[in-house]
């Protein structure tokens, strides 16, 4: 399960409904151009929290017969719902993926006990392994040292997607649990998690980036820091200009340009003005 994992978008059409062809053009590109070593499917990247069950199954349907046993798949099954969470667990399970992984619940403030006991209830009766995706900045949810080692007491729970500026917790997290999956979370810091030691990355950016952060990730594991260096700068100035022209509606015009239906954004995202789309277009030229 090591290796960069793409946070995989989904191509919705102008109404928000699923584009499957444009979805599938997503996950051959991310494979064949930008050859990661899995996908990480539903994330925040694919606009999880902003669709139904039934759309979250039927993506996980079709990147899955897209994919077949090419590379690995990570479910994101998360959702306030616990019982949407266990449902999902399974779907994926039975359909074949290789782990799941669950955002920290949200928006009540949950304590520690029950986002414990969320994770147990979602990983119960199911036979799959769980990746904890820790995202504070945007759930608002920060676990201390302690707190991952409580969770990572349930042997079903291999790793945690670390996605935090908090290099002093992901080395002493690295530290203490030598044999769990730590995922670097922020592409732009890539680097500095890749110096730490940890197994792997799952980033939005890599849906056009993979390449590059493929390189970063293994010259730094190699020991060849400068290199490594030379292309975080590039990977940043790219990632810069994203964040500041719109995070996912860039990434999707930019695979646009190279032929990929990767469609629009679901309400409330708003799209990209005329003027952000011909920047988007100047992005994908500069960079890809
Ligand atoms: C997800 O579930 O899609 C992710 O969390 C992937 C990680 C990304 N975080 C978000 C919130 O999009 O790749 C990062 C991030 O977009 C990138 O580092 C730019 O800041």
């Amino acid at each position: 399960m090591k290796g960069l994992y793409t946070a995989l978008m989904c191509s919705f059409d102008e109404q928000g409904n699923i584009n499957e062809q444009g979805l599938r053009e997503i996950v051959r590109y991310n494979i064949e151009v930008s050859e990661v070593d899995g996908l990480y499917v539903n994330g925040s990247t694919g606009e999880n929290f902003l669709i139904s069950t039934e759309q979250k199954k039927q993506i996980f349907e079709i990147v899955k017969d897209e994919v077949g046993d090419r590379v690995k798949l990570m479910a994101q099954v998360g959702s306030l719902n616990v019982d949407e969470a266990s449902e999902l667990a399974q779907f994926v399970t039975d359909l074949g993926y290789d782990a799941i992984s669950a955002v920290t619940p949200f928006y009540y403030k949950f304590d520690f006990e029950e986002i414990k006991d969320y994770y147990n209830t979602i990983l119960e009766g199911v036979d799959t392994k769980l990746i904890i995706y820790s995202i504070p900045a945007l759930t608002g949810v920060s676990m201390n040292l302690e707190q991952f080692g409580e969770l990572f007491e349930n042997e079903k729970i291999i790793g945690v997607k670390f996605t935090a500026p908090d290099f002093y917790l992901l080395e002493r997290l690295r530290h203490a649990y030598p044999d769990k999956l730590i995922y670097s979370g922020f592409d732009e810091m890539l680097l500095s998690a890749s110096v730490l030691n940890v197994d792997g990355a799952i980033g939005s950016t890599f849906n056009v980036n993979g390449k590059r952060a493929k390189q970063i990730f293994t010259l730094a594991q190699s020991g060849r820091i400068d290199e490594a260096r030379e292309i975080q700068k590039v990977t940043n100035d790219l990632i810069s200009e994203i964040l500041e022209n719109g995070l996912y509606q860039t990434i999707k015009e930019m695979l646009e340009t190279q032929g990929v239906h990767a469609g629009y954004v679901r309400k409330p995202m708003k799209r990209l003005s005329e003027e952000k789309l011909l920047k988007a277009r100047s992005i994908a030229e500069k960079y890809l």
